[in-house]
Protein backbone atom coordinates (compact mmCIF):
# COMPACT_ATOMS: atom_id res chain seq x y z
CA UNK A 1 0.00 0.00 0.00
CA UNK A 2 1.61 3.51 -0.70
CA UNK A 3 -0.08 6.69 0.03
CA UNK A 4 0.87 9.86 -2.08
CA UNK A 5 -0.11 13.33 -1.99
CA UNK A 6 -0.04 14.73 -5.60
CA UNK A 7 -0.47 18.80 -6.30
CA UNK A 8 -1.45 20.61 -9.61
CA UNK A 9 -3.35 23.66 -10.58
CA UNK A 10 -6.50 22.40 -11.62
CA UNK A 11 -8.57 19.05 -9.63
CA UNK A 12 -8.40 17.63 -13.13
CA UNK A 13 -4.71 17.91 -13.47
CA UNK A 14 -3.95 16.22 -9.77
CA UNK A 15 -6.85 13.48 -10.55
CA UNK A 16 -5.18 12.59 -13.63
CA UNK A 17 -1.56 12.41 -12.16
CA UNK A 18 -2.63 10.57 -9.28
CA UNK A 19 -3.88 7.87 -11.30
CA UNK A 20 -0.94 8.02 -13.28
CA UNK A 21 0.76 7.04 -10.71
CA UNK A 22 -1.12 5.05 -8.55
CA UNK A 23 -3.13 3.71 -11.12
CA UNK A 24 -6.81 3.14 -11.91
CA UNK A 25 -7.74 2.09 -8.50
CA UNK A 26 -6.03 4.71 -6.21
CA UNK A 27 -8.37 5.41 -3.84
CA UNK A 28 -8.60 9.30 -2.92
CA UNK A 29 -8.20 10.10 0.37
CA UNK A 30 -8.78 14.04 0.40
CA UNK A 31 -8.45 16.65 -1.95
CA UNK A 32 -8.39 20.23 -0.95
CA UNK A 33 -7.65 23.72 -2.71
CA UNK A 34 -4.78 25.91 -1.55
CA UNK A 35 -5.37 29.54 -2.20
CA UNK A 36 -2.70 32.25 -2.66
CA UNK A 37 -1.07 33.87 -5.79
CA UNK A 38 0.68 30.12 -6.05
CA UNK A 39 -2.98 28.66 -5.45
CA UNK A 40 -2.87 24.69 -6.69
CA UNK A 41 -5.29 21.49 -5.51
CA UNK A 42 -3.86 18.71 -2.85
CA UNK A 43 -4.64 15.72 -3.66
CA UNK A 44 -3.63 12.43 -1.33
CA UNK A 45 -4.42 9.10 -2.63
CA UNK A 46 -3.38 5.71 -1.68
CA UNK A 47 -2.58 3.27 -4.25
CA UNK A 48 -2.13 -0.86 -3.50
CA UNK A 49 1.30 -0.31 -5.15
CA UNK A 50 0.27 -2.92 -9.08
CA UNK A 51 1.03 0.23 -10.84
CA UNK A 52 4.54 -0.08 -9.70
CA UNK A 53 4.92 -3.74 -11.24
CA UNK A 54 4.96 -3.06 -14.87
CA UNK A 55 8.22 -1.51 -15.49
CA UNK A 56 7.08 -0.12 -18.61
CA UNK A 57 4.54 1.89 -17.94
CA UNK A 58 6.26 2.85 -14.38
CA UNK A 59 9.59 4.51 -16.34
CA UNK A 60 6.91 6.05 -18.98
CA UNK A 61 5.17 8.10 -16.83
CA UNK A 62 7.62 8.24 -13.93
CA UNK A 63 5.40 6.86 -11.13
CA UNK A 64 7.51 7.38 -8.21
CA UNK A 65 9.74 9.71 -9.02
CA UNK A 66 8.91 13.00 -7.34
CA UNK A 67 9.93 15.63 -9.72
CA UNK A 68 8.20 14.18 -13.10
CA UNK A 69 5.26 13.31 -10.80
CA UNK A 70 4.01 16.98 -11.51
CA UNK A 71 4.60 19.45 -13.77
CA UNK A 72 4.36 22.17 -11.10
CA UNK A 73 7.15 23.01 -9.06
CA UNK A 74 8.95 22.01 -6.56
CA UNK A 75 7.01 23.76 -3.67
CA UNK A 76 4.09 21.95 -4.37
CA UNK A 77 5.55 18.69 -5.56
CA UNK A 78 3.90 15.82 -4.16
CA UNK A 79 5.45 14.55 -0.83
CA UNK A 80 4.67 10.92 0.54
CA UNK A 81 2.73 9.87 3.65
CA UNK A 82 3.23 6.57 5.51
CA UNK A 83 0.43 4.69 6.68
CA UNK A 84 1.31 5.75 10.26
CA UNK A 85 1.05 9.62 9.18
CA UNK A 86 -2.11 8.90 7.62
CA UNK A 87 -3.82 7.15 10.55
CA UNK A 88 -2.38 9.92 12.48
CA UNK A 89 -3.82 12.52 10.12
CA UNK A 90 -7.64 10.58 9.88
CA UNK A 91 -7.31 10.30 14.18
CA UNK A 92 -9.32 13.90 14.60
CA UNK A 93 -11.57 12.72 11.99
CA UNK A 94 -12.43 9.55 13.23
CA UNK A 95 -12.69 11.10 16.65
CA UNK A 96 -14.70 14.02 15.55
CA UNK A 97 -17.56 11.05 13.87
CA UNK A 98 -17.56 9.39 16.84
CA UNK A 99 -19.11 12.39 18.84
CA UNK A 100 -21.16 13.12 16.03
CA UNK A 101 -22.60 9.70 16.03
CA UNK A 102 -23.22 9.51 20.04
CA UNK A 103 -25.05 13.12 19.23
CA UNK A 104 -27.48 11.70 16.93
CA UNK A 105 -28.09 8.73 19.16
CA UNK A 106 -28.24 11.17 21.85
CA UNK A 107 -30.84 13.32 20.44
CA UNK A 108 -33.18 10.69 18.88
CA UNK A 109 -33.47 9.45 22.50
CA UNK A 110 -34.41 12.90 23.73
CA UNK A 111 -36.51 13.04 21.19
CA UNK A 112 -38.42 10.25 21.45
CA UNK A 113 -38.83 10.67 25.86
CA UNK A 114 -39.15 14.48 25.77
CA UNK A 115 -39.60 16.48 22.29
CA UNK A 116 -42.30 14.08 21.52
CA UNK A 117 -44.78 13.85 23.82
CA UNK A 118 -44.10 17.83 24.06
CA UNK A 119 -45.16 17.91 20.60
CA UNK A 120 -48.18 15.56 21.16
CA UNK A 121 -48.92 18.04 24.01
CA UNK A 122 -48.94 21.18 21.62
CA UNK A 123 -50.61 19.44 18.96
CA UNK A 124 -53.74 18.65 21.08
CA UNK A 125 -53.34 21.94 22.37
CA UNK A 126 -53.47 23.76 18.76
CA UNK A 127 -56.11 20.79 17.70
CA UNK A 128 -58.14 21.77 20.91
CA UNK A 129 -57.97 25.57 20.64
CA UNK A 130 -59.23 25.56 17.07
CA UNK A 131 -62.03 23.30 17.78
CA UNK A 132 -62.99 25.67 20.77
CA UNK A 133 -62.66 28.59 18.26
CA UNK A 134 -64.82 26.91 15.49
CA UNK A 135 -67.21 25.60 18.38
CA UNK A 136 -67.38 29.40 19.37
CA UNK A 137 -67.97 30.90 16.31
CA UNK A 138 -70.42 28.42 15.10
CA UNK A 139 -72.20 29.37 18.45
CA UNK A 140 -72.28 32.89 17.67
CA UNK A 141 -75.47 32.52 16.28
CA UNK A 142 -77.13 30.68 18.90
CA UNK A 143 -75.85 33.35 21.20
CA UNK A 144 -77.60 36.11 18.86
CA UNK A 145 -81.19 33.87 18.76
CA UNK A 146 -81.01 33.74 22.73
CA UNK A 147 -80.74 37.41 22.94
CA UNK A 148 -83.86 37.31 20.52
CA UNK A 149 -85.77 34.97 22.81
CA UNK A 150 -85.65 37.55 25.28
CA UNK A 151 -82.54 36.52 27.58
CA UNK A 152 -80.43 38.84 29.21
CA UNK A 153 -76.65 38.90 27.26
CA UNK A 154 -75.50 37.32 31.00
CA UNK A 155 -77.29 34.42 31.04
CA UNK A 156 -76.87 34.12 27.10
CA UNK A 157 -73.07 34.44 27.17
CA UNK A 158 -72.87 31.58 30.37
CA UNK A 159 -74.76 29.12 28.56
CA UNK A 160 -73.15 29.52 25.12
CA UNK A 161 -70.13 29.37 27.10
CA UNK A 162 -71.31 26.57 28.78
CA UNK A 163 -72.19 24.94 25.65
CA UNK A 164 -69.12 25.17 24.13
CA UNK A 165 -66.44 24.08 26.72
CA UNK A 166 -68.56 21.23 26.84
CA UNK A 167 -68.96 21.00 22.59
CA UNK A 168 -65.77 22.13 22.17
CA UNK A 169 -63.69 18.75 22.24
CA UNK A 170 -66.92 16.95 19.80
CA UNK A 171 -65.61 16.01 16.80
CA UNK A 172 -69.00 16.54 14.78
CA UNK A 173 -70.33 17.28 11.50
CA UNK A 174 -70.18 20.62 10.68
CA UNK A 175 -74.15 20.38 9.80
CA UNK A 176 -75.01 18.84 13.06
CA UNK A 177 -73.00 21.44 15.09
CA UNK A 178 -76.12 23.65 15.47
CA UNK A 179 -78.70 21.31 16.13
CA UNK A 180 -76.28 19.68 18.61
CA UNK A 181 -75.64 22.90 20.23
CA UNK A 182 -78.93 23.95 20.67
CA UNK A 183 -79.92 20.94 22.21
CA UNK A 184 -76.72 21.37 24.44
CA UNK A 185 -78.38 25.25 25.56
CA UNK A 186 -81.97 23.78 25.80
CA UNK A 187 -80.69 20.91 28.17
CA UNK A 188 -78.61 23.91 30.32
CA UNK A 189 -81.92 25.72 30.71
CA UNK A 190 -83.79 23.06 31.34
CA UNK A 191 -81.48 22.41 33.83
CA UNK A 192 -81.33 25.99 35.49
CA UNK A 193 -85.10 26.16 36.26
CA UNK A 194 -86.13 25.92 39.74
CA UNK A 195 -89.72 24.58 40.84
CA UNK A 196 -91.82 24.69 43.39
CA UNK A 197 -94.18 22.31 42.36
CA UNK A 198 -97.68 23.27 42.93
CA UNK A 199 -99.67 24.56 46.23
CA UNK A 200 -100.32 21.60 48.31
CA UNK A 201 -102.11 22.50 51.61
CA UNK A 202 -100.96 21.34 54.86
CA UNK A 203 -97.27 20.91 53.44
CA UNK A 204 -96.07 23.68 55.85
CA UNK A 205 -99.08 26.13 55.27
CA UNK A 206 -102.76 26.21 54.22
CA UNK A 207 -102.72 29.96 53.50
CA UNK A 208 -101.40 30.77 49.89
CA UNK A 209 -101.37 34.57 48.62
CA UNK A 210 -101.28 35.97 45.81
CA UNK A 211 -99.48 38.61 45.08
CA UNK A 212 -98.09 41.12 42.07
CA UNK A 213 -98.94 44.20 40.23
CA UNK A 214 -102.07 45.35 38.60
CA UNK A 215 -103.43 43.30 36.17
CA UNK A 216 -101.20 40.34 36.43
CA UNK A 217 -103.49 37.71 36.65
CA UNK A 218 -103.98 37.45 40.28
CA UNK A 219 -107.69 37.22 40.18
CA UNK A 220 -107.76 34.82 37.66
CA UNK A 221 -105.15 32.47 38.57
CA UNK A 222 -106.23 32.25 42.46
CA UNK A 223 -109.60 30.83 40.92
CA UNK A 224 -107.92 28.63 38.15
CA UNK A 225 -106.14 26.97 41.30
CA UNK A 226 -109.35 27.14 43.68
CA UNK A 227 -111.63 25.10 41.03
CA UNK A 228 -108.97 22.26 40.85
CA UNK A 229 -108.28 22.22 44.70
CA UNK A 230 -112.27 22.33 45.02
CA UNK A 231 -113.57 20.37 41.98
CA UNK A 232 -110.61 17.53 41.30
CA UNK A 233 -108.94 17.59 44.59
CA UNK A 234 -111.95 18.05 46.67
CA UNK A 235 -110.81 20.30 48.74
CA UNK A 236 -112.23 22.84 51.59
CA UNK A 237 -111.07 25.84 49.79
CA UNK A 238 -112.08 29.61 50.55
CA UNK A 239 -111.68 32.62 48.93
CA UNK A 240 -110.43 35.72 50.41
CA UNK A 241 -109.83 38.90 49.09
CA UNK A 242 -108.01 42.30 50.44
CA UNK A 243 -108.77 44.16 47.40
CA UNK A 244 -111.37 46.61 48.59
CA UNK A 245 -109.26 49.24 45.72
CA UNK A 246 -110.11 48.68 42.41
CA UNK A 247 -113.88 49.02 41.98
CA UNK A 248 -115.40 45.95 40.62
CA UNK A 249 -112.62 43.84 42.16
CA UNK A 250 -115.03 42.14 44.88
CA UNK A 251 -117.78 41.34 42.52
CA UNK A 252 -115.36 39.52 39.81
CA UNK A 253 -114.28 37.55 42.97
CA UNK A 254 -117.64 36.71 44.04
CA UNK A 255 -118.45 35.43 40.75
CA UNK A 256 -115.67 33.33 40.71
CA UNK A 257 -116.38 32.32 44.62
CA UNK A 258 -120.22 31.39 43.16
CA UNK A 259 -119.16 29.19 39.86
CA UNK A 260 -116.78 27.36 41.84
CA UNK A 261 -118.80 27.16 44.38
CA UNK A 262 -116.69 27.87 47.73
CA UNK A 263 -117.20 31.04 50.26
CA UNK A 264 -115.90 34.28 49.26
CA UNK A 265 -114.43 36.71 52.68
CA UNK A 266 -113.47 39.95 52.00
CA UNK A 267 -110.79 41.02 54.33
CA UNK A 268 -108.97 44.37 54.12
CA UNK A 269 -108.24 45.35 57.58
CA UNK A 270 -106.34 43.14 60.21
CA UNK A 271 -109.59 42.71 62.82
CA UNK A 272 -111.41 41.20 59.45
CA UNK A 273 -108.49 39.19 58.34
CA UNK A 274 -108.53 37.48 61.91
CA UNK A 275 -112.18 37.13 61.93
CA UNK A 276 -112.04 35.21 58.82
CA UNK A 277 -109.27 33.07 60.06
CA UNK A 278 -111.05 32.09 63.27
CA UNK A 279 -114.35 31.48 61.00
CA UNK A 280 -112.70 28.94 58.70
CA UNK A 281 -110.22 27.31 61.11
CA UNK A 282 -111.04 24.06 59.62
CA UNK A 283 -110.72 24.92 56.08
CA UNK A 284 -108.37 22.71 54.15
CA UNK A 285 -106.96 25.93 51.83
CA UNK A 286 -107.26 29.56 52.55
CA UNK A 287 -106.38 31.53 49.03
CA UNK A 288 -105.91 35.33 49.43
CA UNK A 289 -106.06 37.91 46.61
CA UNK A 290 -104.33 41.00 47.37
CA UNK A 291 -105.05 44.50 45.27
CA UNK A 292 -103.05 45.03 42.36
CA UNK A 293 -102.49 48.82 43.79
CA UNK A 294 -99.54 47.10 46.72
CA UNK A 295 -97.16 47.33 43.29
CA UNK A 296 -97.26 51.35 43.05
CA UNK A 297 -98.52 52.26 46.48
CA UNK A 298 -96.41 51.70 49.42
CA UNK A 299 -99.21 52.61 51.91
CA UNK A 300 -101.26 49.99 50.15
CA UNK A 301 -98.48 47.67 50.76
CA UNK A 302 -97.62 48.49 54.45
CA UNK A 303 -102.10 48.10 55.35
CA UNK A 304 -101.55 44.76 53.47
CA UNK A 305 -99.03 42.97 55.06
CA UNK A 306 -100.89 44.32 58.57
CA UNK A 307 -103.55 42.48 57.24
CA UNK A 308 -101.90 39.56 56.13
CA UNK A 309 -100.08 39.19 59.50
CA UNK A 310 -103.37 39.12 61.21
CA UNK A 311 -103.78 35.43 59.75
CA UNK A 312 -101.10 34.64 62.59
CA UNK A 313 -100.37 31.57 60.40
CA UNK A 314 -97.74 30.86 58.03
CA UNK A 315 -98.21 31.74 54.35
CA UNK A 316 -96.85 30.92 51.03
CA UNK A 317 -96.78 33.58 49.12
CA UNK A 318 -96.49 33.71 45.01
CA UNK A 319 -95.44 37.12 43.28
CA UNK A 320 -97.03 36.81 39.87
CA UNK A 321 -95.45 38.10 37.40
CA UNK A 322 -96.44 38.26 33.38
CA UNK A 323 -94.16 37.02 30.99
CA UNK A 324 -94.83 40.00 28.81
CA UNK A 325 -92.85 42.15 31.63
CA UNK A 326 -89.58 43.77 30.35
CA UNK A 327 -86.39 42.93 32.33
CA UNK A 328 -87.02 46.59 34.15
CA UNK A 329 -90.11 45.70 34.60
CA UNK A 330 -89.47 43.28 36.17
CA UNK A 331 -86.96 44.41 38.43
CA UNK A 332 -89.42 46.90 39.95
CA UNK A 333 -91.83 44.25 40.94
CA UNK A 334 -88.99 41.92 42.96
CA UNK A 335 -87.75 45.20 44.46
CA UNK A 336 -91.38 46.83 45.50
CA UNK A 337 -92.74 42.99 46.54
CA UNK A 338 -89.34 41.91 48.42
CA UNK A 339 -91.06 43.13 51.94
CA UNK A 340 -93.86 40.60 51.17
CA UNK A 341 -91.36 37.96 51.43
CA UNK A 342 -92.50 35.59 48.10
CA UNK A 343 -90.65 32.12 47.94
CA UNK A 344 -92.48 31.34 44.97
CA UNK A 345 -93.36 32.61 41.17
CA UNK A 346 -96.11 32.73 39.24
CA UNK A 347 -95.71 33.45 35.37
CA UNK A 348 -98.56 34.33 34.02
CA UNK A 349 -99.66 35.43 30.01
CA UNK A 350 -96.83 33.14 29.09
CA UNK A 351 -99.48 32.40 25.96
CA UNK A 352 -99.00 36.54 24.98
CA UNK A 353 -95.79 36.57 25.45
CA UNK A 354 -93.29 35.70 22.41
CA UNK A 355 -89.86 35.73 24.10
CA UNK A 356 -90.16 33.51 27.02
CA UNK A 357 -86.66 34.69 27.94
CA UNK A 358 -88.39 36.59 30.62
CA UNK A 359 -88.96 33.16 32.70
CA UNK A 360 -85.28 32.24 32.47
CA UNK A 361 -84.12 36.42 33.48
CA UNK A 362 -86.72 36.29 36.91
CA UNK A 363 -85.09 33.09 37.66
CA UNK A 364 -81.91 34.38 37.63
CA UNK A 365 -82.94 37.58 39.21
CA UNK A 366 -84.64 35.98 42.07
CA UNK A 367 -83.64 33.01 42.56
CA UNK A 368 -87.48 31.81 43.57
CA UNK A 369 -89.20 28.62 42.23
CA UNK A 370 -91.56 28.54 39.54
CA UNK A 371 -95.07 27.04 40.64
CA UNK A 372 -96.95 27.33 38.02
CA UNK A 373 -97.70 28.84 34.52
CA UNK A 374 -100.84 30.14 33.32
CA UNK A 375 -101.50 30.69 29.37
CA UNK A 376 -105.23 31.80 29.04
CA UNK A 377 -107.87 33.41 30.16
CA UNK A 378 -110.11 30.33 30.96
CA UNK A 379 -110.78 29.61 34.48
CA UNK A 380 -109.71 26.72 35.42
CA UNK A 381 -108.24 25.22 31.62
CA UNK A 382 -105.01 27.88 31.45
CA UNK A 383 -103.07 26.72 33.61
CA UNK A 384 -100.17 24.40 34.51
CA UNK A 385 -97.85 23.66 36.87
CA UNK A 386 -94.51 24.67 36.03
CA UNK A 387 -92.20 21.93 34.58
CA UNK A 388 -88.63 22.55 33.24
CA UNK A 389 -88.95 20.78 30.11
CA UNK A 390 -92.12 22.31 28.95
CA UNK A 391 -90.36 25.69 29.88
CA UNK A 392 -87.17 24.91 27.45
CA UNK A 393 -89.98 24.05 25.13
CA UNK A 394 -91.73 26.75 24.85
CA UNK A 395 -88.70 29.07 25.28
CA UNK A 396 -87.54 27.66 22.02
CA UNK A 397 -90.74 27.15 19.99
CA UNK A 398 -89.98 29.74 17.89
CA UNK A 399 -86.16 28.26 16.80
CA UNK A 400 -87.66 24.76 16.86
CA UNK A 401 -91.15 25.45 15.15
N1 LIG B 1 -103.87 36.09 27.91
C1 LIG B 1 -103.98 35.90 29.21
N2 LIG B 1 -104.75 36.70 29.93
C2 LIG B 1 -104.83 36.48 31.27
C3 LIG B 1 -104.11 35.47 31.91
N3 LIG B 1 -104.38 35.53 33.22
C4 LIG B 1 -105.24 36.55 33.38
N4 LIG B 1 -105.52 37.13 32.22
C5 LIG B 1 -106.39 38.26 31.96
O1 LIG B 1 -105.79 39.43 32.48
C6 LIG B 1 -106.77 40.34 32.88
C7 LIG B 1 -106.51 40.76 34.32
O2 LIG B 1 -106.67 39.61 35.11
P1 LIG B 1 -106.98 39.72 36.66
O3 LIG B 1 -107.03 38.35 37.19
O4 LIG B 1 -108.14 40.58 36.91
O5 LIG B 1 -105.68 40.48 37.12
P2 LIG B 1 -105.38 41.00 38.58
O6 LIG B 1 -103.94 40.83 38.80
O7 LIG B 1 -106.27 40.42 39.56
O8 LIG B 1 -105.65 42.54 38.38
P3 LIG B 1 -105.93 43.60 39.56
O9 LIG B 1 -106.89 42.98 40.48
O10 LIG B 1 -106.46 44.79 38.87
O11 LIG B 1 -104.63 43.89 40.18
C8 LIG B 1 -108.08 39.61 32.70
O12 LIG B 1 -108.67 40.01 31.49
C9 LIG B 1 -107.71 38.17 32.64
O13 LIG B 1 -108.61 37.40 31.88
C10 LIG B 1 -103.29 34.64 31.09
O14 LIG B 1 -102.61 33.72 31.55
N5 LIG B 1 -103.26 34.90 29.77
MG1 LIG C 1 -107.57 41.17 40.92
Amino acid sequence: METRQFRAKTMSEALRETRKALGADAMIISARTMDGPSGYVEVTAVGNGDNKKPAGLGAKYGIGKKKEASPVSDDIAPQLLNDEQIQKSIEPLKREMMSLRKMIADLSQITNQAVLPGFNDLRTLILESSQEQEASRLLGPIYTELLDLGLIPEIARDLVRTAELKLGLKTVDRKDWMSLARGMVRELITQRIKLAGPMVAGEGSRIFVFAGPSGVGKTTTLAKVASRMALSEGLDVVIITTDTYRVGSIDQSRRYAELIGVPLVVADRPETMANALRSYAHADVLLIDTPGRAFENEQVRTMLQDVLFATGEPMETHLLVSATFSTSQQEAVIKNFAPMHPSRLIMTKIDECVQLGSLVNIQHMTDLPFSYLTRGHRVPEDIEVAGAGRIAQLLFRTIME
